[in-house]
């Protein structure tokens, strides 16, 4: 597909298994839009069902991840037309849904809707310029895509409630220390960075990651008890599948693994 708000890659720089999604409308610092939204379903639609992709990194531009859906897109719509248009929901949903693994390459602004959109990736990955916020307060409303939820749920109650209620941004650094990014690079080393790390989870047997995927996720939404139990079926069903032989075989003989994803 064509898209207008997307530039899609596969294999970006050599990283074998590995689509680059990079959010395009800098003339608004890739405010989340109804057309991007969509596009993105089907960006994501499309790496899902492609079985030599692996991994997918999720990035925008130097000066902004994305800051926020779109306001001028929104001030104008009533309830009703939120409501009847689910609007955003689409886009989301695609994130969430996805079975294989999202990395975030945040650099600059990451804010509201933008800050959201990087919470649903599996992680985040920083730049030193990277911002994050939820700012929507400072419109007259709140975070409408799980931005009160999941912020809680990396940084804590109280730093949540401080960012969401002041508005404030906070720095990569800051964002490190409270959980909700994994590594900060430099600005112009980010991409390759996270494209190697992309590739290196490409290489590994994609049904191992989607179950490990699957693992982690679970330990949001379920508690220790049902977790582990969960875990526990799941390791023992990966013994089904040849990547398990081929993976423990590599190990003893001392070779790189081959996984062929069965
Ligand atoms: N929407 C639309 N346009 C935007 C947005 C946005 N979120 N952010 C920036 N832009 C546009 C600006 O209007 C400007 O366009 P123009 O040149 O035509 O005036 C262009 O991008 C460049 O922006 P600035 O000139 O403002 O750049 P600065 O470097 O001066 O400032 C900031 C950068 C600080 C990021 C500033 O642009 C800003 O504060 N942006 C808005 C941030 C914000 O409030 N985000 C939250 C939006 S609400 C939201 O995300 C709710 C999500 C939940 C939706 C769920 C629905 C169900």
């Amino acid at each position: 597909m064509a898209y207008q708000t997307l530039i899609v890659e596969t294999a970006p720089e050599g990283a074998a298994g590995v689509v680059l999604i990079r959010l395009n409308r800098p003339e608004a610092l890739n405010a989340l839009n109804a057309q991007l939204l969509g596009e993105l379903a089907v960006a994501l639609g499309e790496a899902q069902a492609d079985e030599a992709v692996g991994c997918i990194v999720l990035t925008g531009s130097a000066k902004a991840f994305a800051a926020g859906a779109d306001i001028k897109e929104m001030s104008d719509k009533t309830y009703a037309q939120m409501f009847k248009a689910d609007f955003f929901t689409a886009g989301a949903r695609a994130v969430e849904q996805c079975r294989k693994p999202i990395i975030a390459a945040v650099s600059g602004y990451a804010l509201g809707g933008g800050c959201e959109l990087a919470m649903m990736c599996d992680f985040i990955i920083a730049a030193d310029t990277a911002k994050f916020g939820q700012p929507e307060i400072n419109l007259g409303v709140a975070p409408g895509i799980g931005g009160t939820q999941r912020l809680t749920r990396f940084v804590g109650k109280s730093k949540a409630m401080d960012m969401i209620l002041t508005g404030r941004m906070m720095g990569a650094e800051e964002a490190e220390r409270s959980g909700l990014v994994s590594r900060i690079f430099p600005a112009d080393l980010l991409l390759p960075e996270v494209l190697a790390m992309a590739a290196k989870i490409a290489a590994q047997s994609p049904l191992a990651v989607a179950m490990n995927k699957e693992l982690v996720q679970a330990a949001y939404e379920t508690t220790l008890t049902t977790g582990v139990a969960l875990e526990r079926r799941l390791f023992h069903s990966l013994f089904a599948f040849e990547d398990q032989k081929e993976g423990m075989a590599a190990f003893v003989e001392k070779r790189k693994p081959e996984f062929k994803g069965r």
